[in-house]
């Protein structure tokens, strides 16, 4: 025990106050709207594959000691030239932040486990102001210290937390250490197996802001369901006065209403309006709106529209609407790792307008609200999505908790962007009895929180002689009949995939959301030469003509945009780390399926005008 650190002594058992402790709060609505301060930039950081800032010589967590002393969040510097210190911030090499740490160290660009972060910064708290702590994303556990104390922990790497650091904040110099761990679990959300890259780290923003002593925590301005003629959601109030009159105005559409929140600081809304002028891909008007109350106010760009099923039609506005859609990653290729701010999401998104589209699937994970709010600007209908994909551990209560609260959290940070028209609980996941009821809860939950958006998920199919079914009882808590279908890849080759043909009983609107094959840019061949630009051009002709078959068909999101990363990928010429399934290369070069999918786009919507 020469060189262990000094811990202090723990009973077996029983964490510390400093392990219970968490001041994890619900995110303010509108954060971006809020003030504050931005603490992204360099943050200093060290790579730790043992946990060794975290855990004792006897692998006792740290801060589960009395003291809570000894982990790398207390940011120590020796006393003097004799003390031990085998840790030091100052030298450690910095990255940015927003931004996952595989693509900014050759060292981190396989690694999963955990790394350090941190960040000093100044601040000047004032007396009878709240402040939070708010991170848009960390991959996948975060244990959060500011000045050496914990804040709490979070699990999920891709929706937003928020800490209360009200009493926590110091006058002038404060550091916050983040530790961030990616390493893979079975029973987490996701779990080990995807088709995609593990980025890890603080990949969003990191926030401080200043909120009064009462203050909007959250609201929801929306249209009713299916209803034009009416705003309806409600207004959450927090902190010291919860009871108050809160004014919501829009002014250029002359709508001001004023509500009365209740002891806890809850509020109804319901405004009748006319003559808004509906937010819509071809027209995507935001309007200003503001809410006051209790000595705060918040502005929000919002968007009025409705979205419904009728039959097999989909309306948005009342009236029929094909989504031309496309799914992406949140993954600018070029760098390549997670966007590292508008910049990057506003050119996939433009790529996705290049081609037509008026319809996104934000796959397979919640993006960052700064893309969505994007969506909402440049029109483009949004499919959001939660990472229950492929094998998750469905009889697992604490994993549907996860599930659950990675879909609430998802909900409650973009209920107010009309751009979002359908919410996803998950993709490709096996029928069972304990998937089918964790996916139907989860289902009933999306309708629960918010009732004025369609509820889907991407199902399978199955191939019965040249049929190909879909049979999921899910589907009965789902607005759409959505399935990936990988007709022409997979299974049967281009000179085949006309023999089969679709059968879709469901009465409901058919949106594809995957079909696609692999090409690598450039590689020209036949279209029967598999990776060649040919082979993928001619299989999404061939998919045009089976989907046209199906009665129903409503809409599609071909897979995918662009190339993206995938450790599952493991071809070394065609692949190389890399899904090359899409329309784009990872270089930036667009292949020949991207204008047939243009071309495909321009007909229909010419159809449905
Ligand atoms: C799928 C998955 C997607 C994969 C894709 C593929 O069905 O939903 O995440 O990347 O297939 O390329 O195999």
């Amino acid at each position: 025990a020469a060189h262990a650190a000094p811990v202090d002594v723990q009973l077996a058992g029983q964490p510390s106050k400093a392990a219970q402790a968490s001041s994890l709060m619900t995110p303010t609505q509108n954060i971006y709207g809020r003030s504050h301060v931005s603490l992204d930039g360099r943050w200093s950081y060290i790579i730790d594959p043992y946990e060794n800032g975290y855990y004792d010589y006897r692998h006792t967590p740290f801060d589960q000691s009395e003291s809570g002393k000894g982990g790398f969040y207390d940011d120590r510097k020796p006393k003097d030239r004799t003390e031990w210190v085998e840790y030091d911030f100052d030298r450690a090499p910095t990255m940015t932040v927003p931004g996952d740490w595989n693509s900014q160290a050759e060292k981190l660009q396989l690694y999963e486990g955990t790394v350090w972060l941190r960040q000093v910064f100044q601040a000047d708290p004032k007396p009878g102001k709240h402040y939070a702590l708010y991170f848009g994303a960390v991959n996948y556990e975060a244990h959060v210290y500011l000045n050496g104390k914990k804040l709490g922990m979070h699990k999920g790497g891709f929706t937003p937390f928020q800490f209360d650091v009200t009493d926590k904040l110091a006058k002038g110099r404060n550091v916050v250490v983040v530790k961030a761990d990616n390493t893979r679990h079975q029973d987490e959300i996701p779990t080990v197996n995807t088709d995609w890259w593990n980025y890890g780290g603080i990949t969003r923003d990191v926030l401080l802001a200043e909120l009064p002593a009462t203050y909007i925590a959250d609201y929801k301005v929306q249209l009713a369901k299916g209803d034009a003629h009416r705003i309806e959601g409600f207004i959450q109030m927090a902190g010291e006065a919860k009871a108050q009159q809160v004014t919501v105005a829009i002014p250029e559409a002359g709508i001001k209403t004023t509500v009365r929140t209740d002891a806890n600081g809850r509020a109804a809304l319901s405004v009748p309006v006319d003559k808004l002028v509906l937010w819509s891909p071809e027209q995507p008007k935001l309007y200003t709106v503001e809410l006051s109350g209790g000595g705060d106010k918040v502005v929000d760009r919002i968007g009025f529209r409705t979205i419904e099923t009728r039959g097999r039609d989909i309306l948005l506005n009342g009236k029929s609407v094909f989504l031309r859609g496309i799914s992406l990653h949140e993954e600018n290729p070029l760098i390549p790792g997670r966007p590292r701010g508008a910049g990057d999401m506003r050119m996939l998104l433009q790529w996705a307008k290049e081609m037509n589209c008026n319809y996104v699937r934000l796959a397979h994970y919640p993006h960052s609200e700064e893309m969505i709010r994007l969506a909402d600007e440049m029109g483009l209908m949004v499919w959001a999505e939660v990472p229950v994909y492929w094998t998750i551990s469905w009889t697992n209560p604490d994993t549907y908790a996860n599930a659950h609260a990675q879909l609430t959290d998802l909900v409650t940070r973009d209920k107010n962007r009309a751009s979002v028209v359908v919410w996803s609980v998950g993709n490709e996941t096996p029928v069972s009895a304990p998937r089918n009821a964790f996916m139907g809860n989860l289902a009933k939950t999306a309708r629960a929180l918010d009732d004025t958006r369609l509820v889907a998920a991407a199902l399978e199919i199955h191939r019965k002689g040249s049929d190909i079914t879909v049979e999921d009882p899910l589907a009965d808590f789902l607005d759409l009949a959505s399935f990936n279908e990988y007709a022409g890849w997979y299974w049967a080759s281009n000179a085949e995939m006309l023999n089969y043909r679709f059968d879709v009983r469901y009465n409901k609107p058919v949106v594809i959301s995957e079909f696609g094959a692999e090409a690598l840019a450039g590689y020209h061949a036949d279209a029967d030469t598999r990776w060649s630009e040919e082979y993928q051009d001619t299989l999404y002709r061939n998919q045009f003509r089976m989907l046209s078959a199906i009665p129903g068909l409503r809409g599609m999101t071909p897979w995918v945009l662009v190339d993206f990363r995938s450790p599952r990928r493991q071809h070394p010429y065609f692949q190389d780390f890399w899904n090359r399934k899409g329309l784009i290369s990872n270089g930036g070069q667009k292949k020949l399926a991207f204008w047939t999918l243009k071309q495909y786009y321009d007909d229909v919507q010419r159809r449905y005008e």
